[in-house]
């Protein structure tokens, strides 16, 4: 008897259904809306891979779920592993249908970095979606490597010292097929990374900066505003790599100073903040995209 990955035909569900427990101005919740939208646009099916995180929560409790898809909870550190193990059963089976990891910083940047690494480079043909929160949020928000310097969590009360781990850097260097930064504020840019992302095989890594207004001490109506100013001050830039060799920028900061980042969000202490070292690390970062860029064009 052949194994079946668990794909279904999509139907008029939608991939979150409404009624969840999400917090309200989550940016995960807007981020698998305008997954489902660009699914939906596609007419793609597919299943998905969560770890432990506040997108499993998500779900709901048995027999009940709030996903529309098929959908596998795995522990913390394996959801690339497993998805790697559905995708092969798919493709033995010539089924149709992506097989979407949807996972948390902690499980991404953390404790299944080893998992990631190792489908990276199998170059195993599934989607993983980083949904990065900056925090440990469903266990009370306590730091990640993927924490910004300064933030203030519940295991760092007084700042964090260390720098935000460049995973992109980290995934580009696996020379995958496709490495993006995604964001809420920006959903043309999004559909089009995922559509993108739909039209390739092999590993494919996406990065959406996540908004958490619990976690960040921030107004819930604020979370599009907050990453729309990462973006606009080089905090969070968007940009391609293709097999780890070719880049494209794909929105330019606008000159938005991140002060306004900042401020926006009580997890910071705005005095804390070295602002001029900070702008300096804006402009160095969009420096070095822009060079890579120049140097090495993605085609088109
Ligand atoms: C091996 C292991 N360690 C710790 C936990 C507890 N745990 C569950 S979810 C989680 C945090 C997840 O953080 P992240 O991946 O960033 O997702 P978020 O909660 O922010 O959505 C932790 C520590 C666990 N389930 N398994
Ligand atoms: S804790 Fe943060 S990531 Fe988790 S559901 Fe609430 S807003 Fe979303
Ligand atoms: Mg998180």
């Amino acid at each position: 008897m052949n194994a079946t990955a668990p794909t279904i035909p999509r139907t008029d569900e939608h991939l979150l259904r409404p009624g969840n427990t999400n917090c309200g101005g989550c940016g995960m919740s807007i981020g698998l809306t305008m997954l489902d939208r660009a699914l939906t646009d596609a007419a793609e099916t597919c299943s998905l891979v969560i770890p432990a995180c506040c997108g499993i929560v998500t779900a709901g409790a048995f027999p009940t779920t709030s996903y529309g898809v098929p959908t596998i909870a795995t522990t913390f550190a394996s959801s690339p592993a497993v998805a790697s193990g559905v995708a092969a059963i798919r493709d033995l089976n010539e089924e149709p249908g992506q097989v979407i990891c949807w996972a948390g910083d902690g499980g991404t940047y953390d404790i299944g970095m080893g998992t990631l690494s190792a489908a990276a480079e199998r170059n195993e043909n599934i989607i993983y979606i980083c949904y990065d929160n900056e925090i440990y949020g469903n266990t009370g928000g306590q730091r990640s490597s993927a924490t910004p310097a300064r933030a203030r969590t519940t295991t760092t009360p007084w700042g964090k010292t260390q720098d935000k781990k460049d995973i992109m850097t980290i995934m580009a260097g696996h020379r995958i097929p496709y490495a993006a930064t995604l964001s809420i504020a920006h959903p043309e840019d999004f559909a089009h990374k995922l559509a993108t992302a739909l039209a390739l095989k092999g590993m494919r890594f996406l990065l959406l900066h996540s908004p958490c207004p619990t976690g960040w001490k921030s107004e819930p109506a604020d979370s599009v505003k907050l990453v729309r100013l990462a973006v606009g001050s080089g905090l969070f830039p968007l940009y391609e790599v293709f097999d780890g060799a070719t880049y494209r920028i794909n929105v330019e900061p606008d000159g938005t100073d991140p002060a306004e980042y900042f401020q926006c969000q009580r997890r910071f202490d705005a005095e804390e903040i070295d602002l001029r070292a900070t702008r300096r690390a804006c402009a160095d970062r969009i420096q070095r995209l822009q060079a890579l860029a120049t140097q090495y064009p993605a085609d088109g």
